[in-house]
């Protein structure tokens, strides 16, 4: 069985293609998940994508992943800037964390420069829109692939 990464998503990214498209791009939550299913297979790994627009769920998705995936992508969105809990989820998980914001968060307001999630993570990629999935998926496809 191929190895598999999961692709999380916190509060209102099931609205990206409608939310502040100006901000987040036209491309749905959708396009993403089938976005990242195709550059995965290209390194022979399985994808699946995963949204919440609560913390305790995301929390325990990130447990779930310890017995499932060989690595994560994650786009936490606003619990990016305030969850404490979020990032002590990733700390217990053994593989590569890869953290992705659609939107240039350091040219947004002051609170959203600080990210949580980036101590844990091993990459981060911001400012790219959707493409920064799919780049993320590269990489894992460069570590976890073969
Ligand atoms: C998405 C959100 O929903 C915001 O709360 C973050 C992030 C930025 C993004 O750019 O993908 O501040």
């Amino acid at each position: 069985m191929s190895k598999l990464v999961t692709v999380l998503n916190g509060p209102n990214l099931n609205l990206l293609g409608q939310r502040q498209p100006e901000i987040y791009g036209t491309a749905t939550l959708a396009d993403v998940e089938a976005g990242c299913a195709e550059v995965a297979a290209q390194y022979g790994l399985r994808s699946e994508l995963l949204q919440s627009n609560h913390e305790g769920v995301l929390v325990d998705m990130i447990q779930t992943c310890r017995e499932t995936s060989a690595g994560i992508i994650i786009n936490p969105a606003a619990y990016s800037h305030t969850s404490v809990a979020i990032l002590d989820a990733l700390n217990t998980f053994d593989g590569p964390v890869l953290e992705v914001h659609i939107s240039n968060i350091h040219h947004r307001e002051s609170f959203r420069h600080h990210s949580y999630v980036t101590q844990r993570a091993d990459s981060a990629i911001i400012g790219m829109g959707v493409e920064g999935y799919y780049l993320c998926m590269h990489r894992l496809g460069s570590l976890l692939g073969g």
